[in-house]
């Protein structure tokens, strides 16, 4: 396989899907060497089939607004591959949501559950709808609209959904409550379920805590530890929120956080009731920053900026794709940075991503890094498949093992002397499952 070959060949299949293109792009070269050592993949045309879905699902979603107007937006479901379990992944509500977005996020997915050591394959779905400043029954009627189409292509063993940007456990309780009257089932459907009806607990929490365990790792492998560092977070949103909480328990001291409208500066470090606030101005539906400063005499809001410029021990991009690129990346590196994990999935350019590769920065890409979440929904899975719940400390314990397999594994396919290459080490190791569960099945 010559990945600039297959690159052109998509390149013209798929003009303008720039994401989707990049993140394949990314995994190409850095899986080339590994799959040319394997003459029955490129027989088998491994690559040709992994980097495009299975299927795309795309709809018309209508719905009402509260004053009775009626609006059309697009819902789609990616089913990427299925070849190590059902499909599973994300449901992402925000008005940037297209084809590219949600192509580029089904893939990485495949490769991400493929390192999480369960079962599952990898999908992602969503819609241009946006919920800001929309009301409560707003979002529950475009949830039941968007569902009326999805459910029949779901099931707890053919495609699992869950959250992502914009669906937060209210929006999943829309979407699953939709899912059980229509297809008159009870099952583990969804994940990021409430505990009421099937959730696990630390779900919500996962995703931040996750990171925290394979940053600590990271770290560690280097001889440092995160006690004392400075941590600048990007965004806001859940998973910023499980990030900041579990680095001030390990000791470190938030300085920054994220919105569309700018950046917070709080040099006193946002721990204790300020992490619970978070949650409060995530749901306030705004989707801004600002509040926090206006709360928080000691911090700081510097509007229309990214956090990077902040000299921070480890940059933990939180919000979305692309928000680092190679400007912030250099600079954090020149103010010192030690480590930088994206936690967004794909949340640095390719150009950033190339240039920490080439400086042999600590750096780790998000399907390592953020796949406690996704891997915390596999146990939930499992929970509803078992008609039980584990207790917080064995859901922990679990996605700490776990955290520990996926770092284990982007060192032993990322070793480069005496540093890691994890973007290497976790596509490699990904890619190698996926792959050989797809010869074993046949040419499908
Ligand atoms: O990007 C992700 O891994 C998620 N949004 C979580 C997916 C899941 O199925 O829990």
């Amino acid at each position: 396989m010559k990945a600039n070959e297959i690159m052109s060949a998509l390149e013209a299949k798929h003009p303008g899907e720039k994401e989707y293109l990049q993140a394949v792009r990314e995994v190409l070269y850095s899986i080339e060497d590994v799959y040319n050592e394997h003459p029955e993949f490129e027989k088998a045309k491994i690559v040709e089939r992994m980097v495009e879905p299975d299927r795309v699902l795309a709809f018309r979603v209508p719905w009402r607004d509260d004053r009775g107007e009626v609006h059309v937006n697009l819902g789609y479901r990616v089913q990427f591959n299925n070849a190590i379990g059902p499909y599973k992944g994300g449901i992402r509500f925000h008005a940037s949501v297209n084809l590219s977005i949600l192509k580029f996020l089904g893939f990485e997915q495949t490769f991400k559950n493929a390192l999480t050591t369960l079962p599952m394959g990898g999908a992602k779905g969503g819609s241009d709808f946006s919920p800001r400043g929309r009301s409560d029954a707003e979002v529950m009627r475009f949830c039941q609209a968007f569902m009326l189409e999805l459910w029949r292509h779901l099931g707890p063993d053919v495609d699992v959904p869950a959250g992502d940007i914009g669906v937060g456990g209210r929006e999943v309780g829309y979407l699953f409550g939709m899912y059980k009257k229509l297809s008159h089932e009870h099952t583990g459907t969804f994940t990021g379920k409430g505990m009421e009806f099937g959730g696990s607990l630390l779900r919500p929490e996962a995703t931040g805590y996750g990171a925290l365990y394979f940053v600590h790792q990271m770290l560690a492998g280097a001889g440092m530890d995160l006690s004392g560092m400075r941590v600048g977070v990007s965004g806001f949103g859940n998973v910023a929120w499980g990030a900041v909480k579990k680095a001030t328990e390990l000791g470190a001291k938030v300085i920054t956080l994220s919105g569309p409208d700018g950046y917070v500066y709080d040099p006193a470090g946002v721990s204790g009731e300020k992490i619970d606030y978070m949650l409060e101005l995530r749901a306030s539906g705004e989707d801004i920053v600002a509040p926090y400063a206006e709360r928080y005499a000691e911090a700081e809001f510097r509007p229309g900026r990214k956090p990077w410029e902040v000299p921070v021990d480890v940059a933990l991009p939180c919000a979305t794709q692309n928000e680092l690129d190679l400007a912030d990346a250099e600079q954090l590196l020149a103010n010192g940075v030690k480590c930088i994990a994206e936690v967004s999935n794909m949340g640095c350019t390719a150009e950033a991503v190339d240039y920490l590769l080439a400086r042999k920065a600590l750096f780790a890409p998000g399907k390592a890094v953020n796949a406690g979440g996704v891997a915390t929904s596999g146990l939930e899975m499992s929970q509803n498949a078992m008609h039980l719940s584990w207790s917080a400390e064995e859901v922990d314990a679990r996605l700490h093992q776990i955290m520990s397999a996926i770092h284990d594994q982007c060192v032993r396919f990322g070793r480069d002397g005496d540093t890691v290459n994890y973007v290497k080490g976790a596509n490699v190791a990904g890619f190698m499952k996926v792959a050989r569960a797809m010869m074993a099945q046949g040419v499908l």
